[in-house]
This record gives C-alpha cells, sequence and structure tokens, in this order.
C-alpha cells in the first residue's frame, strides 16, 4: 500500500480527513482529494490498524485544508521519539551530539507556525495535555527525547512494552523529586563517593585503583536500582562488575569497611604459612567480592570476585541470579520466581561491544532455563577502552549498540546530570519489574584519570584530558545547582566534604592491617574423605526406583525405536549379576538415587536431553502429540528437583552461567555436557579464570561437573580428545578432579560420590565420557556393582593378579583405551602384562596406585600408555607423579602417539593402524629395544635427558 503524502502521519486524524472527504469531497484541500480517490477499503483498514488510532477531534483542527502539514507535524512527532537521542546531550565534556535532520520541522516541509496551527492532540500523550498546539507539544517532547537522556527503543518491536516506556519518558513520572531533603540526601551521597576517591589519591598517590571519578552517578543509580527493586519483592541483588569503579562500590553499596580496603592498599603479607600450604594465592583488591546484608541495603547484596578478563563474569552473576531465585526442594522440575533476585552488571564500554561473552550472555536473557527475569545492565561509559576511542572499539553507533538486537531498552544518559541518571534507573526497575526483561542504562561520562592512576593520558587523548582538567565534578556542578536555587547552602555542601575526609582519615589512623586485612581461604577437607565415600545402593531400591523410572503417563506413545531400549531398562533388574547396566542406565539410576537422597539436579550442554549420542532420552516426546515426558522428574522416589535443558549453543556464555549457578546453590548438583570434549576450549576463559582458580584467588568452593565426551575413534582431530592436558596442567592441590573411568558402575559410583563431596569436599569434577563405549558390553555392569562397590581412583588387574608373580610389565591407562587392549586378541597370550587403570587422574591417586604397584614383585618396567600424542593427555602429568612414586625401582617408558600439532589423524584408516600399534607396543615386550620411523612408543627420558 502507499500511503503517499500521509506515511507516518497520525492514522487517526487522516481516518476523520477521509470520512470528511467520502461525505463531501469538497470538503478537504485539492491535494488530499486526489490522495483519496486512489485509496481502497483495504488500504483504510490497514491504517486504521487493529486497534483503531488515538484520534484527534477533527473540529480541533484549525486550518484541516493541508493535509501535507498534518503528514509533516506527524512524521516530525515520530522522528523525534524514534531519533531524538540523536541530538540528546549526553556527553559531559561537551561534545557535539551528531543530530539529525529529521528532527527539524523543516525536514518535514513544516514550519513552526504550521504547527502552532494544529491541535496538540495531534502528538498524542502526555505531552499534550496542558499545551495549547501541536507546537507547545511537540517542543516538550523536544525537551524530553533531545536533553541529557536519549530514549533509544525503537527497536522495542512489543507495542504494549513501547507505549509503556514511551508513556514513562513522556510523563515524566519517574523523574526523582528533587525538594531540599532528597536534594541534600543525593548531594550527600556523591560526596561519599568522590571524598573515597580523592582521600585514596591523596594517601596513596599513583596507586591502581580505577577510580570511579567520571561516573560518579554509578552509586546513587545502584541505590535507587536495590531500593526499588526491594519496593517490588527482591530480596536479593547480584552486581557483577570489573575494575572501574569497583572499589567505591565496595565501599558504597556492598559496605566493605574502609578499614578493609585501606588495609588491602597497604598490602600486608599474609604471614600465615599455613595459607601457603593450602595453595592458597589471593588476588588484587579491584577484584575481590563482597556481600552484605547491612543497613543501607534493602536486600541482601553480592558482588561475586572477578577476574580482570572483562566481562567474564556476566553469565556468572546471571546463574547467580538464576540459582538464587529457584526453589529445588521438591520433586519435578524446580520453580523459578525471579521476582526475588535481582542481576545488575556493570560493564565497560570497549568491552561490551567487544567481548563475545556479552552477546553469549544476552542470549541467554531469555531462554527457559536461563532467563532471571530480568537482567538491569549499566555500561560505565568513560568514552575510552584504556587508549581506545569509540571509533577505535565499536561498529555500532553506541558501546550499547549490542542490545538493540536483543530488543532491550536502552536508555543514554549523561553522567553530569543526576536528576536524569535517576530517572533511568528508575525506569530501568520500573520496567524490568513489569515486564520482567533486560534493561539498559548507558551512562555516559569520562574517565578523571588515565586507565589506572599511574598512567597517563594526555599520551594520546591530549585534547580531552585538556577539558577534563577544568570539568568539574558531578559533586561540584550539583552543589552549585543546589546552592544557586537556594535548596542547600554552599557551607552545606562544604560541612558534607570535611565530614567524610574525617570519617577516612579516622579509618586510615587506626588501621591495623594485618588485622583488618580479611583473606578469604577454604580450608581442605580431611584427608581421605573422597575415598571414604560409600555410595552404593540395594539392588532392591534400585529396582524400585528403575520400576518408577519406566512407568510412563497413561496413553504416552514412545517412539518405536525407542520401545526396544525400554524394554532392556525393565528387564535390567531380572538377575542382579547379569552386566545389564550401560553407561545411560548407570547415569540414570545414579541422578534417581540422588534426587531421593533429596539433592537437586541440574543438567545443561547442547542437546543434552537427548544426549548428543542418543543414549540419554531424559526427555521422551509423545511420537503422536509431540507431549514432553521427564522420568527423573516424576519417580515416585524424588526429595528434590531435576531440571534439563538443551543449551543454546555457547561454551564460554553457558559454562560461566553454570558456574554462577553453582556457588551460588553449592548443594545442587550441576552439570554440564559439551557436544564433543574438545568443545570446552570455547569456555576456556571461564575455565582458567574461575573453574580451576577460584578457590586459591577467592576461596570459593566450585563443584561444577563436566561431561566431556573423549576417546580416539578415527573421527579425526576434532572429535577425539577432550584436551584432559589442559585440566591437568591447571591441576594443583585441591582444586579438581579429572576421571576417565571405564565401567558403567564406576559413573555411577562417581556421580553419587560428587553429589555426596557437595557439603564435605566439593570440588569441579571433569569427567571424560565414552562416545563407542556408551553401549559396549566392556563398559557395562551388573546391577550388584552398584550395591556393593564404591569409586576405585584405580582398579587393578584381577586376571593378572592371578599370575601376579608372572608379570614383568604393568601397563597403566585411563579410559577407552583400556577397552582396546582387553579386546585384543594379545591379551590372551600376553600372561606377562597387567593392565592397571588409572580411573582418577587428579588429583594423583599415588596410594591405590603404589597398593597396585606392589602386588607385582617380578615387574621389570612400567609403560603409560595412552592414545593421545605424548605432548597431550595425561602423560606430562602423570610422569613426574609416576617417576615420584616408583623412584628408580623400575624403568617408567611411554607408548603412545608421537608429539603433534594436532590431537588426532585425520584419516579413520590412519588411526586404525596407530591404534593397533599402540596395542601391539604394549603387549610387546621388547618394543622398547627398536624404534621405526612410524613406531608410537618411545623410551622416556629423565628430567635430565638421559633415558631411563
Ligand atoms: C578480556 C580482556 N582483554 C583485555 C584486557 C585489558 N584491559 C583492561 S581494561 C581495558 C580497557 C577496558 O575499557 P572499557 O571496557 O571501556 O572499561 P574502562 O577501563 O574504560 O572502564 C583493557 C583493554 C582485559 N582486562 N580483559
Amino acid at each position: 500500500m502507499t500511503l503517499g503524502p500521509f506515511e507516518g502521519v497520525n492514522a487517526g486524524y487522516v481516518l476523520e480527513l477521509y470520512e470528511r472527504y467520502r461525505q463531501n469531497p469538497e470538503s478537504v484541500d485539492p491535494a488530499t482529494r486526489e490522495a483519496f480517490k486512489s485509496w481502497t477499503p483495504a488500504e483504510l483498514d490497514a491504517l486504521a490498524g487493529p486497534k483503531g488510532p488515538a484520534l484527534p477531534a477533527a473540529e480541533d483542527v484549525t486550518t484541516p485544508n493541508d493535509v501535507r502539514v498534518v503528514v509533516g507535524a506527524a512524521n516530525l512527532v515520530s522522528s523525534i521519539r524514534r531519533f531524538g537521542h540523536l541530538a540528546a546531550r549526553l556527553d559531559p565534556l561537551g561534545s557535539e551530539p551528531p543530530g539529525d535532520p529529521s528532527l527539524s520541522p523543516r525536514a518535514h516541509g513544516i514550519t513552526d507556525d504550521d504547527l502552532k496551527r494544529l491541535p496538540a492532540s495531534l502528538v498524542a500523550g502526555p505531552v499534550a495535555e496542558n499545551s495549547s498546539n501541536a507546537y507547545e507539544a511537540i517542543e516538550k517532547l523536544r525537551r524530553i527525547y533531545c536533553s541529557t537522556t536519549g530514549f533509544d527503543i525503537s527497536h522495542v518491536f512489543v507495542p504494549e512494552e513501547r507505549t509503556w516506556l514511551r508513556h514513562a519518558f513522556e510523563s515524566g513520572r519517574f523523574l526523582p523529586p528533587m525538594d531540599p531533603d532528597s536534594a541534600l540526601e543525593l548531594l550527600d551521597r556523591i560526596t561519599q563517593v568522590e571524598v573515597f576517591e580523592r582521600f585514596l589519591h591523596r594517601t596513596f598517590p599513583g596507586k591502581t585503583r580505577f577510580s570511579i571519578e567520571g561516573v560518579d552517578m554509578l552509586v546513587p543509580i545502584l541505590d535507587s536500582l536495590i531500593a526499588g527493586a526491594a519496593t517490588h519483592g527482591a530480596r536479593h541483588t547480584i552486581i557483577g562488575m570489573a575494575h572501574r569503579g569497583r572499589l567505591n562500590v565496595l565501599a558504597h553499596i556492598l559496605e566493605k569497611p574502609y578499614a578493609q580496603i585501606l588495609a588491602e592498599f597497604k598490602d600486608p603479607v599474609a604471614a600465615d604459612a599455613l595459607r601457603i600450604d593450602l595453595g592458597w594465592m589471593g588476588d588484587v583488591k579491584y577484584h575481590a567480592g563482597a556481600s552484605t546484608t547491612g543497613p543501607q541495603s534493602h536486600t541482601y547484596v553480592t558482588m561475586p570476585p572477578n577476574p580482570s578478563h572483562l566481562e567474564a563474569v556476566d553469565p556468572v552473576v546471571v546463574g547467580m541470579a538464576r540459582a538464587a531465585g529457584t526453589v529445588a526442594d521438591r520433586p519435578g522440575p524446580p520453580q523459578f520466581d525471579g521476582v526475588l533476585t535481582l542481576p545488575i552488571l556493570i560493564h565497560g564500554d570497549a568491552a561490551f561491544p567487544g567481548q563475545g561473552i556479552v552477546a553469549e550472555t544476552l542470549n541467554l536473557s531469555r531462554l527457559s532455563g536461563y532467563e532471571t527475569s530480568g537482567t538491569i545492565h549499566i555500561i560505565a561509559n568513560n568514552q575510552l577502552g584504556f587508549t581506545a576511542t569509540p571509533d577505535e572499539s565499536y561498529s555500532t553507533s553506541y558501546a550499547s549498540g549490542l542490545a538493540r538486537g536483543f530488543k532491550i531498552p536502552i536508555v543514554h544518559v549523561n553522567a553530569d546530570d543526576p536528576a536524569a541518571c535517576l530517572e533511568a534507573a528508575r525506569l530501568a526497575w520500573e520496567y524490568r519489574a513489569r515486564f520482567g526483561l533486560d534493561f539498559l542504562i548507558d551512562l555516559i561520562g569520562y574517565r578523571r584519570f588515565g586507565h589506572n592512576e599511574g598512567d597517563e593520558p594526555a599520551f594520546t587523548q591530549p585534547l580531552m584530558y585538556k577539558r577534563i582538567a577544568t570539568q568539574k565534578t558531578v559533586r561540584e556542578l550539583f552543589a552549585d545547582q543546589l546552592a544557586q536555587q537556594g535548596t542547600v547552602p554552599r557551607e552545606e555542601a562544604e560541612r558534607l566534604v570535611k565530614k567524610y575526609f574525617t570519617e577516612l582519615e579516622q579509618a586510615f589512623a587506626s588501621l591495623k592491617p594485618e588485622e583488618d586485612y580479611v583473606p578469604p581461604v577454604s580450608e581442605p577437607a580431611p584427608a581421605g574423605t573422597a575415598a571414604k565415600t560409600e555410595t552404593g545402593v540395594k539392588v532392591e531400591r534400585l529396582r524400585e526406583i528403575n520400576d518408577s523410572l519406566q512407568a510412563a503417563p497413561e496413553g504416552f506413545t514412545f517412539h518405536k525405536k525407542l520401545e526396544r531400549g525400554r524394554e532392556r531398562r525393565r528387564a535390567m533388574f531380572i538377575s542382579p549379576t547379569d552386566r545389564t547396566v550401560d553407561w545411560g542406565a548407570a547415569e540414570e539410576l545414579a541422578f534417581a538415587t540422588i534426587l531421593a537422597d533429596g539433592t537437586p539436579i541440574r543438567l545443561t550442554g547442547e542437546d543434552v536431553e537427548r544426549g548428543t549420542f542418543s543414549s540419554r532420552h531424559a526427555v521422551f516426546y509423545d511420537a503422536a502429540n509431540g507431549s514432553r515426558f521427564v522420568p527423573l522428574q516424576s519417580f515416585t522416589h524424588s526429595h528434590a528437583s531435576f531440571e534439563i535443558h538443551n543449551s543454546p549453543l555457547s561454551e564460554n556464555g553457558t559454562v560461566g552461567f553454570e558456574f554462577g549457578y553453582n556457588i551460588q546453590e553449592p548443594l545442587h548438583l550441576v552439570l554440564w555436557e559439551a557436544q564433543y570434549g574438545d568443545f570446552i576450549n570455547g569456555a576456556q576463559i571461564i575455565l582458567d579464570q574461575f573453574v580451576t582458580s577460584a578457590r586459591a584467588k577467592w576461596g570459593l568452593q566450585p563443584s561444577l561437573v563436566f561431561l566431556l565426551p573423549h576417546g580416539y575413534e578415527g573421527q579425526g582431530p576434532e572429535h577425539s580428545s577432550a584436551r584432559p592436558e589442559r585440566i591437568l596442567e591447571a591441576a594443583a592441590g585441591i582444586n579438581l578432579r579429572l576421571v576417565n573411568c571405564t565401567t558403567a558402575a564406576q559413573y555411577f559410583h562417581l556421580l553419587r560420590r560428587q553429589a555426596k563431596l557437595l557439603q564435605k569436599d566439593p570440588l569441579p569434577l571433569f569427567v571424560l565420557t565414552p562416545k563407542s563405549l556408551l553401549r559396549h558390553p566392556a563398559v557395562a555392569s551388573a546391577p550388584i556393582e552398584l550395591e556393593t562397590g564404591r569409586f576405585q581412583s584405580v582398579i587393578d588387574d584381577e586376571d593378572a593378579r592371578a599370575r601376579a608373580t608372572n608379570v614383568r610389565r604393568i601397563v597403566l591407562c585411563s579410559g577407552k583405551v583400556y577397552v582396546d587392549l582387553i579386546s585384543s586378541e594379545l591379551r590372551k597370550t600376553s600372561t606377562e602384562v597387567a593392565i592397571v587403570r588409572v580411573e582418577q587422574l587428579a588429583p594423583f591417586p599415588g596410594v591405590a596406585l603404589r597398593a597396585a604397584l606392589d602386588g607385582y614383585p617380578a615387574v621389570r618396567d612400567i609403560v603409560w600408555l595412552q592414545e593421545e600424542p605424548e605432548n597431550m593427555g595425561a602423560w606430562e602429568f602423570m610422569r613426574p607423579n609416576l617417576e615420584d612414586l616408583i623412584g628408580e625401582r623400575y624403568p617408567l617408558r611411554y607408548i603412545g602417539r608421537a608429539r603433534s600439532a594436532s590431537p588426532s589423524e585425520g584419516s579413520s584408516a590412519w588411526h586404525q593402524l596407530n591404534q593397533r600399534a599402540l596395542v601391539e607396543r604394549a603387549f610387546d615386550l621388547g618394543s622398547h629395544a627398536t624404534e621405526s620411523p612410524k613406531v608410537l612408543s618411545k623410551p622416556t627420558r629423565s628430567l635430565t635427558g638421559s633415558k631411563r
């Protein structure tokens, strides 16, 4: 449809004119008459829209004879609403806004006088109410949309949300009160914020603190968000932020005592030698976290610790918020109530558009299983990233551009206008409360000093910093404004400055750094806690639970191909000694018994509901009507909730989310599964910065479980290895467990052990899980093994034990390659070789291994055999540990692929060849004597380089 001159116009008004034209064509002007001649009823319906437009009364129009004026006016109104932010004065340093031609009447072929002749009702909305004509109403709109706030919401596609937002902006109903008491309170707060930085600057000149100065209003904005969310029922606020302004937020929002912050500036040595034994390393002060229930906060407030990696904390906070709002102590799916918890993320203006994890986090915001009923984002926008300018940092118009794609309302606000900042905050929490969706405040300020306080910003931004040198602080500007208005006298403003200086000086004078400094340390569990954990479940109980799991809802139609598997499951307990329990069954039984013990479970990852290899089927879909059935949510013995979600196609973001969930709810069993193990390297930042180091740096005790399909099966370099070497490289003392187990029963006990250790000895658990072996008979276990056994970190070779004095070589290996070895014909004839499985790679199971090795008195050499290349897999980790264990008693040899840049061969045939060679070498007691070009086994060298 072509609306011709009516494009973008107030549709109601055009309809009025059309009605008039229909009754008497001569009553409208010639141009309008011409336009209407070509219109059809369908076009008129389209113009009217589903609900019908807001109508200005036609009789209000003083000169209705020029539709083009009306069209122009309406287009101007629409432009101001959509593009007014382009003319808003958002930069406290006074740079000219880009503006937009469509904001002037001339661009629409009209004049101010034309507008004065039109009724205010043409504009519609609150601004029309007390305006005598369209011109007045439009000027009011201009003051709203082109002021110190830029309302950027034209990408919000849901009409109800957009209407609500527009009404909120235009009514001004969220502007803060500025009566003398409120103004004084705000002045007091920004004085506290500023003086804190000035005191640190004076007391510790040049010391890095990443000052807040330039975006000081961040603190009052947070005050408003926290208090406002509390009025809507929030009980917990979780804040994620990087370095900028963090100390200030810790002091004034998290109520971290000044003494503690000042003590950290003194940097006392943690003299307690024990901490060094614990592997405690600590972290710099501007990465520390805190929590408070103090008098100022209206809710419990938490800020998790944060690594330097910008934005990496984003999904962590969102995951924490999800966990904090989840009730999981009942069977079935957990209940999530987003009202209870408010996540706030404070971003940098260079980091927000630059770091991919931001997009991954925003993408979680509306997904079931991940949404938080709205995260409030603040970009602490100081218009620089270290030394980089906006032109160098993002291709979007604003730093916030990425949020547009996620339909998040954006309010750009000048950080030197306190009232505008507080209005933005109020808009954020009211919008969140109403719609349960994300909101973004782009707080545009500046950075008073260099990237850190020892840095010289004028090297790269000479003009900007000349300008900043003369820029009054927001406190000064606000104090000036209040003094001019006669609201708060100047002396009062000065008194506040002195008051806060005195407070800090007193805290500093009475400082006892060694006492005030409180390092976060997590004590280790008593030795052997994990090894002693009982995990067996009586077969009878397992049978009952299994029966209940197999009971489907009335009339549920399973996919034909799944029926066979279900039949097998139903028959699983006919004989307790038949090896009927495969990997998938062991997992389901482990989960069910964990739920029956009262521990909630959350399992996520790409396609986990079915399982990448179609082995899980935790969720069934009715073949006839598509309805869902989740046995672990409905079996009768459960005492806790079970949730399982196919994750979006993300690793860094989703693992960060699960880490956050896990630390917030440490007594839930939280598992993340990789599609293939190697994809976990997409989450390397979260692994390095959080999962494996959080305990050493921050005293946190994560216990997240990673299921990582791993095993060399000829699928090429991409799907063979979960890169265990990366995990082992990070393994140090008490920070993780890495397991590569070989039976379904072991997996059952491992999962149950992890659930039991959540309280007593929590550690992240990495499990290298099988692929083709998921259904391999060699991996299957008998039901009785689930009752009598427990997780074994080392499994001795029972067959070889019977002829122990005969054994000349012990082959140590882990995972799937064990099955390759025992399936070989050579196994039957090689009576001199024992194969001992190292099921737990880290922590190194020294005690269990020693016990196994000591059982073979005639051994001549010990071999570490692996599928991975020599520079990968467990070898580099095992070698020093094994050398320590066996000393000079036996030579230690390596059998495996040679060092390689790529994890495996690209060809299946070449893979088979190598795999066969591995097995042959293992059983060939003379293998170390010769070497050919394709030989995979190599004698190991000692650390000094001599052959052993
Ligand atoms: C992932 C990552 N890359 C690089 C850095 C180094 N770095 C620290 S701060 C910074 C600039 C960040 O700019 P912005 O996001 O605007 O925050 P600001 O420091 O200006 O507050 C950079 C590049 C980092 N900390 N993290």
